[in-house]
């Protein structure tokens, strides 16, 4: 056996009012209780430290800047760093990044059990749009506010294990675990910010939204042999529903534990990562029975292009 055991961070909502040290006490409470429960990863969710900024449509470079951190550990995170070292707990968890050269990513960290940060990745899959949409019940400005990530989807030597990130969105994609589970992948850790609302269709019922999620981390697990630990920030920030749902997910696709509320709350499970070797080693040996003679489309075409627009070109 090679257990990791795991605390998933919930984190109830968070108001464009409050400010980072008062999110960081929150984070170093989590930690404390899963100190506590005996755990050796904690992870939280996306963009932890601030309220989902991306809702907002901003124009001043300032106002938008406010919302990204320009190093870390920065003072505000200093007091999680040094808990998780001082209790020898690797964490992971969210936030906006500025580069020393101007470039913002949505960003997720990764540290050993000394609070160094071994692992970074910068969201690949970017949702929404750029401008004001007034179509939408609510604005969704990933794509203004971040450039796609440019690490790829890398995997980490960490507790025993090989873990990988990503980061909301991108866990509705295949190819972001499968691209992990070709590098051995035990366990993915994410986190998301996901609204209870669909913005393109209204009528689309909560109870959906959270089966759409619970299918593809489920999916994603199963079908690479990894655990999957999924990370919500829950409840209504400013007026804006988001959705809980925090699950950690067994290699062989089973949800094991769940969140029960939409507010800070740790959902802890120890993970064996010797549990992924069955998966691996039977239905998915990629090496027995990938055929990527045949997958060459997957990265050679963006877009789906039916049969009759392939066989003449595509239209002008
Ligand atoms: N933060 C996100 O990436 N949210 C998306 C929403 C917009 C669909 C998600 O996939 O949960």
């Amino acid at each position: 056996m090679r257990l990791v055991k795991v605390a998933a961070a919930q984190m109830g909502p968070i108001q464009k009012a409050d400010d980072r040290q008062t999110v960081v006490a929150r984070m170093v409470e989590l930690l404390r209780k899963a100190a506590e429960a005996g755990c050796d990863l904690v992870v939280y969710p996306e963009l932890a430290l601030t309220t989902f900024f991306p809702r907002w449509y901003m124009t001043s470079e300032d106002e938008v800047d406010a919302w990204f951190e320009t190093e870390m550990p920065n003072e505000a995170t200093r007091p999680l760093f040094e808990l998780a070292a001082a209790s020898r707990i690797a964490i992971s968890f969210g936030y906006a990044e500025r580069t020393p050269e101007g470039r913002h990513f949505n960003t997720a960290i990764m540290t050993d059990r000394a609070g160094r940060i071994i692992g970074r990745y910068r969201k690949i899959h970017l949702p929404g749009h750029r401008e004001v949409d007034p179509a939408r019940p609510h604005q969704h400005l990933e794509k203004r506010y971040f450039e796609p990530g440019d690490l790829g989807f890398p995997v980490w030597r960490n507790l025993d294990g090989i873990l990988g990130m990503c980061i909301c969105n991108d866990r509705r994609w295949p190819e972001t675990y499968r691209v992990m589970g070709l590098q051995g992948v035990e366990m993915i850790v994410l986190g998301y910010n996901t609204p209870a609302t669909n913005s393109h269709a209204a009528d689309e019922p909560p109870a959906r939204r959270l089966f759409h999620h619970r299918l593809v981390i489920q999916a994603g697990a199963y079908q690479n042999s990894t655990w999957v630990v999924a990370v919500a920030k829950a409840g209504t920030e400013d007026g804006h529903p988001l959705f809980g749902g925090t699950a950690i997910v067994h290699p062989n696709g089973e949800i094991v534990a769940e969140a029960q509320t939409l507010e800070d709350e740790l959902v802890v499970h120890a993970c064996d990562l010797d549990a992924t070797r069955f998966g691996k080693a039977t239905i998915f040996d990629f090496a027995a029975h990938r055929r990527i003679e045949h997958y060459g489309l997957i990265t050679s075409r963006t877009g789906a292009i039916p049969p009759e627009q392939a066989a003449h070109g595509t239209k002008e």
